[in-house]
């Protein structure tokens, strides 16, 4: 991991990003189901002391292996990636198949604000405010046949402008899968914006997964395919170190990854002296969605 100095000066204290968030809630623990301002429920604030990362933050320490392994990576490479024109593969168990052009999807869609908390598996996090919409919106929409049970999900392969796929040091296309009742949650976001502009590149544009309660690698980036099927879906990670990422990956501070724990995380943004945060079950989303899991070994299906 590369560590780098701050001044005591951080973007967030001098950009309009401060505007943005006064206007806006935090979603903390309990979401306001139906999105933010809705009449559901008041959207609970962060612990003292969470503030949303700045722009800067989100998009200069990133994963996306297409680009390189390396946190500055996908900014340094990404920029070259078209994302215009964009489509969608929506095939499998759904009554409504075919290839959506992202236009056609975001029409049918309504576009809310989010402020998430985001867990890495390598004990990191930010706090990002996305914009995006449920993804149950689009299933309902692409109508999942009675059979579906599980969700995949397919990122590009592009090698002339995704430098990462030259190297075969993943199965490409990088790959995820959700539970239906999981791709349903009203918590689960297909993700086209932070702080309401569009999604930079590197953090996965023109569309990405955003799973709250599950360790980052879930949230797949700039996805080309989803397709509903029967069975779990084989999904990159687990793919190549099974032992250590299953297909659940719900984030768990009493689960220890098999080569280091779990029970904390250091807040990106934070400093390199600031204290780690305590990891919260499911990322301290439980309310929203400990019922999927009831009954379920958590140990056993990590
Ligand atoms: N296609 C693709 N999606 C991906 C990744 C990747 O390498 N390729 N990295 C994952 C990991 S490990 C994390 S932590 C998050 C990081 O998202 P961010 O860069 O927007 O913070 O993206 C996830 N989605
Ligand atoms: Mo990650």
């Amino acid at each position: 991991m590369t560590y780098r100095f701050r001044t005591t000066l951080r973007d967030r204290d001098v950009t309009p990003e401060v505007h943005y968030l006064n206007r806006r809630q935090v979603i903390g623990g309990a979401l306001a189901l139906g999105g933010i301002g809705s009449a559901a429920g008041a959207a609970v604030p962060f612990a003292e002391g969470e503030v949303p990362n700045s722009f800067e933050d989100i998009s200069s320490y990133n994963n996306f292996y297409e680009f390189g392994t390396g946190k500055e990576d996908p900014k340094r490479h990404a920029g070259s990636l078209t994302t215009k024109p964009w489509s969608v593969k929506i095939d499998g168990l759904v009554d409504k198949p075919g290839d959506y052009a992202l236009e056609d999807i975001l029409s049918g869609v309504s576009i809310e604000e989010r402020i998430y908390r985001m867990r890495c598996v390598e004990a990191w996090s930010m706090i990002v405010p996305w914009n995006g919409f449920q993804l149950s919106e689009l299933l309902a929409r692409v109508g999942p046949k009675s059979d579906a049970r599980f969700v995949a999900f397919e990122t590009l392969v592009r090698p002339e402008e995704m430098p990462g796929q030259t190297s075969r040091m993943l199965d490409w296309p990088y790959r995820e899968g959700l539970r239906l009742d999981e791709a349903m949650n009203p918590l689960t976001l297909l993700a086209t914006g932070i702080y309401g502009r569009d999604l930079p590149n590197q953090n996965g544009a023109p569309l990405r997964l955003v799973v709250p309660w599950k360790y980052g690698f879930k949230s797949i980036k700039s996805i080309v395919r989803i397709t509903l099927t029967a069975r779990m879906p084989q999904s990159t990670w687990n793919m190549l170190i099974p032992n250590e990422y299953g297909f659940y990956s719900n984030v768990n501070p009493e689960v220890d990854h098999p080569r280091w724990s779990q029970a904390s995380e250091r807040a990106v943004g934070g400093g390199l002296f600031a204290k780690r945060k305590p990891t919260l079950m499911f990322n301290g989303y439980a309310d929203e969605v400990a019922a999927m899991y009831d009954g379920m070994d958590l140990r056993a299906n990590y």
